[in-house]
């Protein structure tokens, strides 16, 4: 597939939010290391997330989005703060921009505040970027980074310079790679305490023992989500449905067809072939 065929749903979608002049157009501008923003003096220029697709190393296809500050006010602003807001329902990863030399009020101090939680709510990773660093006394700048009381990545760099710019990619790529194996296997398929039934057959064909890895994947993912999960084999299944209906009922490819004539077809079921082909492909 060439590059201009890669669709936007699946390219990886680089969000830059922060306050007007920030500095988040040059950095997208130095990223793109093309002109595709407006860097402008004047507060809030940018009315519109800004989109460019490209191919960025070591991340791939990718569509950096530059958002209008969060802090833009009057009637028109507010339009523009919702956009950067809508922004976040399709964002992979999220950098959040601050300029080196800001010092932020109490009102702006809270939008990042705010975004912050709206990010860690979503579950969209994230990074700090320090911009134009270049204003920085050379021995000023650990001190910049002992001032961030944030426990979350943070970065320095300089967009008019070209400082850190390819730095700030890989840590880009390097965070969006732990986070994708954090992803769930199979809890947001099911409620919060939800029931799940994990159908194993122990025939000929199970390793002597033990269960195989993609069970105990699926068991593993359940313990965490605080699910009740109840593991039985084929021929106990017909009880389990007479003593709680499950959430989820999910079963081994080879005894699929047995399993779905037994579950009502209220039930959903599933394989976990086919949640391991879920995990990858979203991977
Ligand atoms: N010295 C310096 N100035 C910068 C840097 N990045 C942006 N600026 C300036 O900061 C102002 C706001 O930049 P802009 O990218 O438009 O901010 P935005 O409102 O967040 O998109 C402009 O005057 C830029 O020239 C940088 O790395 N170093
Ligand atoms: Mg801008």
């Amino acid at each position: 597939m060439s590059l201009n065929s890669t669709p936007s749903s699946e390219r990886t979608h680089i969000a830059f939010f922060g306050l007007r002049n920030a500095g988040k157009s040059a950095l997208v501008n130095a990223i793109a290391s093309q002109n595709l923003s407006i860097v402008s003096e004047i507060p809030g220029t940018t009315t519109d997330p800004v989109q460019k697709a490209m191919e960025i190393l070591p991340l791939g296809p990718v569509l950096l989005i530059d958002t209008p500050g969060l802090d833009d006010d009057g009637e028109l602003g507010k339009l523009r703060v919702e956009k950067a807001r809508d922004t976040l329902s399709h964002t992979d990863i999220a950098v959040i921009v601050r300029a080196v030399d800001s010092t932020l009020n109490e009102f702006q101090e809270k939008l990042i505040n705010d975004l912050v939680l709206e990010l860690k709510a979503k579950d969209i990773p994230y990074i700090n970027v320090r911009t134009k660093s270049d204003l920085l006394e050379t021995n000023a700048l650990s001190d910049t980074f002992n001032d961030e009381k944030n426990d979350n990545l943070n970065i320095l760099v300089s967009a008019k310079l070209g400082t850190n710019i390819t730095q700030l990619k890989n840590t880009l790529a390097t965070i969006l790679q732990e986070h994708e194996k954090q992803k769930p296997l199979v809890r947001d398929l099911i409620p919060n305490n939800g029931f799940v039934v994990l159908v194993i057959p122990i025939d000929s064909a199970a390793p002597k023992g033990r269960i195989i890895l993609p069970q105990q994947q699926v068991l593993r993912d359940l313990l965490e989500a605080h699910a009740l999960t109840m593991v039985v084999d084929l021929a106990e299944l017909q009880q389990v449905f007479q003593i709680k209906k499950p959430d989820l009922v999910i079963t081994d490819s080879q005894i699929f067809a047995e399993v779905d004539k037994i579950t009502p077809s209220n039930i959903h079921l599933t394989s976990f072939s086919i949640l391991m082909a879920r995990y990858k492909i979203e991977a």
